[in-house]
């Protein structure tokens, strides 16, 4: 008889747990949903969720993709748990097993727990959702735009995955089915977990780039195919939503749909919006952060209701332990420093004040800004976007904005009210030290494994660097006949990928800051672009601040000779008119070849440098080699 009493109180105690459901796009900008005012695109299913729930306005992600979802699921900063930046295919990094997801402290609550979609936080066995909490996990597990020739075949594919074992391998004209197959899976597991608490992270592959609608939404919105994109996860969550109510759970259930970060601007029309915020992806202008975000819980949030309050991705973790019956302070979080707050008083519109102190932006290690109420601090130069540069009234710092007397971030309000920076710059000088820029004081690790291996063996590269055979030869091309502004496929260059390198080129202008040449992306690559006049030259090995860097120590003028190697004991070496300028101990080879084009004159999508380049190059570049010994 005990134990019946006990069974009795442990199902009354989970009857009062909710369940939580977090709808995460990827890449959908603030302004893409109806809500937030879009027109172009219908989304009659999120129109009627902000109409049965909550719209936050102020609501913040993270620049980028996989530096967001470690946000989402740890409460921390990414800069906190060593997640700068994006994770590639074969990357030896991933999320530490160490940190406790939320899907980790519900399960220990007793839910059930899946993640259906988009992982992005290591390909390693040891960082996938299986081994992070979740019971069941069926998706792409990193970009959609991360395709590799697979050893033997003949197009690129994404792996999909089942728990932690490749399923299938999807061409891209296959991924045109991914919002259906992932809803499919989504409303399974709810309709398997209807008895017991569960928790549904159902992070979407869309709307990222490529653009792949499903066949029934092709040509139906007003905004070409990514509007067609944007409806067709707006019919996933009507499933979702029509699937809590068939099983009479609207009351117990608290779906979140938001996104990871802002717009891909740079994609043109394959790209969202963001407006009437400054920015997108990749950048801490609001653009690049602030994320349409609906909370619904019938019954318990108001319907129609707004709350405007500063929280995030940071605040999900604490919140749902919090709801869940379990205190935020209770030892297993309170031993580990966690930047989230929960938030269940503006959600339940017991309050409308923030429970933390401030919002900060960081781009990987680099804090760049820090809101407290409506104040705006920037203390670094912001680029607008990812693959754009910074424009004028961006590089002096700091800069002061109020965001509720204009959104869009144009007034410096800096010397108007020196006490408001004052005060801001000491928040942000206090979090820098914690866990920004080289020395940080309370940073914990990332998980890393010695031996990395991609899902599934790759034609065009492997992440130990070398270079696999290719059934299909791909054809080199001339060197000599590429012009400025062309952008060339990575395995049509010589190879850089773990090996040393030389780069030569002569090289005429009067621009003081461009680029000149750029191959790679956010983990491997090189570049060489002019800084103030001075040659820069920068070879990354891998992501966030694993760059080295050697600059001329003069400007160079007119006509000029650069030569740029990385050695084989990775001492990179810089000389302009065959003399030596620059000489400087490196920490490794280029990882591999780089997945990104190689662009002359410029940079395309993701930068493989920082650069200070804030115009096209105009000048002109000849007897381009690369060469290695
Ligand atoms: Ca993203
Ligand atoms: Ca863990």
């Amino acid at each position: 008889m005990f134990l019946t009493i006990l069974s009795g109180l442990a199902h009354s105690a989970d009857l009062a747990k909710p369940n939580f459901v977090i709808i995460y796009i990827d890449d959908l900008g603030y302004a893409d949903i109806g809500p937030f005012g879009a027109t172009k695109q219908k989304t009659p299913n999120l129109d009627r969720m902000a109409r049965e729930g909550m719209k936050l306005t102020s609501f913040y992600a993270a620049p980028v993709c996989s530096v967001s979802r470690a946000q989402l699921l740890t409460g921390c900063y990414g800069a906190r748990i060593s997640v700068p930046a994006v994770f590639f295919p074969g990357n030896a990094n991933g999320l530490n097993p160490a940190e406790r997801t939320i899907a980790e402290h519900l399960k220990d609550k007793g839910y059930a727990t899946a993640c259906v979609g988009k992982w992005h936080l290591g390909d390693q066995p040891e960082f996938l959702p299986t081994k992070q909490g979740f019971d069941r996990y069926f998706g792409i597990p990193y970009s959609n735009d991360m395709q590799r020739k697979a050893v033997g075949g003949t197009e690129k594919v994404s792996p999909l995955l089942r728990d932690d074992k490749v399923a299938e391998f999807l061409t891209d004209e296959q991924q045109s089915r991914i919002v259906e197959r992932y809803t499919e899976e989504a409303t399974r597991f709810l309709r398997d977990s209807q008895d017991q608490p569960f928790f549904l992270y159902l992070p979407h592959s869309a709307v990222h780039t490529p653009i792949w609608p499903g066949e029934a939404f092709r040509g139906k919105s007003s905004n070409g195919r990514f509007g067609d994109w944007v409806e067709e996860v707006d019919w996933s969550v009507g499933k979702i939503l029509d699937t809590l109510r068939d099983l009479k759970l609207d009351e117990k259930t608290l779906v979140i749909f938001t996104s990871d970060n802002g717009p891909w601007l740079v994609k043109g029309s394959d790209g969202g919006s963001a407006l009437p915020l400054r920015g997108g992806k990749g950048s801490t202008w609001e653009g690049g952060v602030r994320v349409p975000t609906i909370a619904r819980w019938p019954g318990k949030i108001k319907a129609g209701s707004v709350c405007d309050s500063v929280a995030g991705t940071i605040d999900m973790l604490p919140t749902f332990v919090e709801l869940a019956g379990g205190a935020v302070s209770s030892k297993n979080i309170a031993e580990t420093i966690i930047d989230g707050r929960d938030i269940s008083k503006l959600l339940l519109g017991q309050s409308t004040q923030s429970p933390r102190e401030a919002h900060y932006y960081f781009s990987g290690y680099n804090l760049q800004a820090v809101r407290q109420g409506p104040w705006k601090l920037a203390i670094a130069t912001q680029p607008e976007t990812m693959g754009k540069g910074v424009e004028s009234d961006a590089g002096k710092n700091p800069r002061l904005y109020n965001l509720d007397e204009e959104i869009h971030e144009q007034t410096n309000l800096a010397d108007k009210h020196p006490e408001m920076v004052a005060k801001l710059l000491s928040l942000a000088e206090k979090m820098d030290a914690e866990i920004g820029g080289k020395n940080p004081s309370s940073r914990r690790p990332a998980g890393e494994v010695a031996n990395p291996k991609t899902l599934y063996p790759m034609a065009d590269s492997a992440p130990n660097g070398n270079a696999l055979k290719s059934n299909t030869a791909t054809k080199s091309v001339s060197l000599a006949d590429l012009s400025i502004g062309a952008a060339t496929q990575s395995d049509r260059v010589p190879q850089v990928g773990g090996q040393p390198f030389t780069v030569s080129c002569k090289v005429e202008t009067d621009q003081r800051d461009i680029i000149l040449i750029a191959h790679g992306g956010l983990s491997a690559g090189y570049a060489l672009h002019l800084r103030d006049g001075r040659v820069v030259f920068v070879v990354r090995y891998g992501n966030g601040d694993n760059l080295a860097e050697i600059v001329s120590p003069t400007p160079i003028l007119g006509n000029t000779k650069i030569t740029a190697s990385l050695a084989a004991d990775h001492v990179l070496t810089l000389s302009v008119n065959d003399k030596v300028v620059a000489q400087k101990k490196g920490v490794a080879f280029v990882p591999r070849q780089p997945a990104e084009d190689f662009c002359l004159g410029h940079d395309n999508e993701k930068p493989v440098a920082i650069y200070s380049a804030k115009e096209p190059f105009k000048g002109q570049i000849k007897e381009l080699k690369i060469t290695s010994p």
